[in-house]
């Protein structure tokens, strides 16, 4: 079994689409371990993407990311990173492949509803700043 660290991002949010996305990501045959909805600020936006610090859309993916209240999940599967990378599609909505989620909700490279980890290193990382230890210890 392996991790991944998801968040469905403010554009999913404010669109209604959490079901949704759950929804497919549930018949994906990822379980849900550990989810919550809360908020970015600035800062903390800034921290989770620090690895973009010098690209020149940091800024606005910042004011995105603190925009509204988000859902971060951690997703259990196997071969959970590479898959749920499949299943979310491209970073540009534009050329993500058929029946991905950010194809089917996604507006823009900027706004494209949902993170998946690159990593299973980095699921990890990015999970421990979303729950504490004793959130992600399975309970289902
Ligand atoms: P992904 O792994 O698909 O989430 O994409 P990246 O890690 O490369 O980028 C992280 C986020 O930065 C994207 F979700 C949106 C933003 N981004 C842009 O706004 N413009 C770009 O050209 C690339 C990324």
């Amino acid at each position: 079994m392996e991790r991944t660290l998801t968040i469905l991002k403010p554009d999913c949010v404010r669109k209604q689409l959490i079901g949704a996305v759950i929804d497919k990501i549930e018949r994906a045959g990822f379980r849900v371990v550990a989810m919550k909805k809360t908020r970015l600020t600035t800062e903390t936006a800034g921290e989770f993407y620090a690895v973009h610090r010098e690209r020149p859309f940091f800024g606005e993916l910042v004011e995105f990311m603190s925009s509204g209240p988000c859902v971060p999940m951690i997703l259990e599967k196997e071969n959970a990173v590479a898959d749920f990378r499949t299943l979310i599609g491209a970073t540009d909505p534009a050329q993500a492949d058929e029946g991905t989620i950010r194809q089917l909700y996604a507006d823009s490279k900027g706004e494209n509803i949902i993170h998946g980890s690159d990593s299973a290193e980095n699921a990890a990382i990015e999970a421990s700043f979303f729950f504490s230890l004793e959130e992600t210890v399975r309970v289902n």
